[in-house]
């Protein structure tokens, strides 16, 4: 009896260890603080299934631009959702990009292939937090002089899964190279596309 379960459990175990090697290896690419971040929140989700990561990594749209970001999503406790994005432009320094997540997760011709903003609510676009605004309408982030930038925002109009009026899996982020005016329909004026990446669950 005894040596049968254990010979059940084993397999699982080693399983187990082995998928926590791999994901530690990918994050191996990116700075030390995100290691330490992402290493902690496997750790939850693996052993317990309650929490969700997902994840985007930006990219130039164009061979001459460049730039990089990413995004990280942490489904909180209290079930929202934290974004957490950083970009990394130097070419736009000292300015400020608009970032939205856009409807679909294409990011090819130039970043068109995303389509609009995502707007699973069909309200108007506009500044987050207002009294009307579209699910992807992160907004403005002021760029450093290094062309740095950091935002984190939690909603609970985001899921990672599920319902598809709220799951983040399969949108695109845009980086823009212009300013959202949080007025223009239904885009914001924000100029073309200079980023783009697709959210993955990790
Ligand atoms: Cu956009
Ligand atoms: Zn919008």
């Amino acid at each position: 009896m005894k040596k049968k379960s254990l010979w059940l459990i084993l397999p699982l175990f080693v399983g187990v260890m082995a998928a926590c090697t791999n994901t530690n290896d990918t994050n191996s690419t990116q700075d030390s603080s995100m290691h330490v971040d992402s290493m902690a929140m496997d750790t939850t989700s693996g052993m317990n299934g309650m929490t969700a990561n997902a994840h985007a990594d930006i990219a130039a749209t164009k061979t001459d631009t460049s730039g990089s970001g990413r995004v990280e999503l942490i489904k909180k406790d209290d079930g929202t959702v934290e974004m957490s994005l950083s970009l990394n432009f130097p070419k736009m320094a000292n300015k400020t990009v608009a970032v939205h997540f856009h409807e679909h997760g294409d990011c090819g011709d130039a970043g068109k292939g995303a389509h609009g903003h995502w707007n699973p609510t069909n309200e108007a676009h506009g500044k987050w937090g207002s009294a009307a605004y579209h699910s992807g309408d992160i907004g403005n982030v002021q760029l450093n002089a290094e062309g740095a930038g950091t935002v984190t925002v939690s909603s609970n109009r985001w899921t990672i899964g599920g319902d598809e009026k709220t799951n983040l899996l399969g949108r695109a982020v845009i980086v823009h190279s212009g300013v959202d005016d949080y007025k223009t329909q239904p885009t914001g004026n924000a100029g073309s596309r200079i980023g783009c990446g697709v959210i993955s669950g990790n």
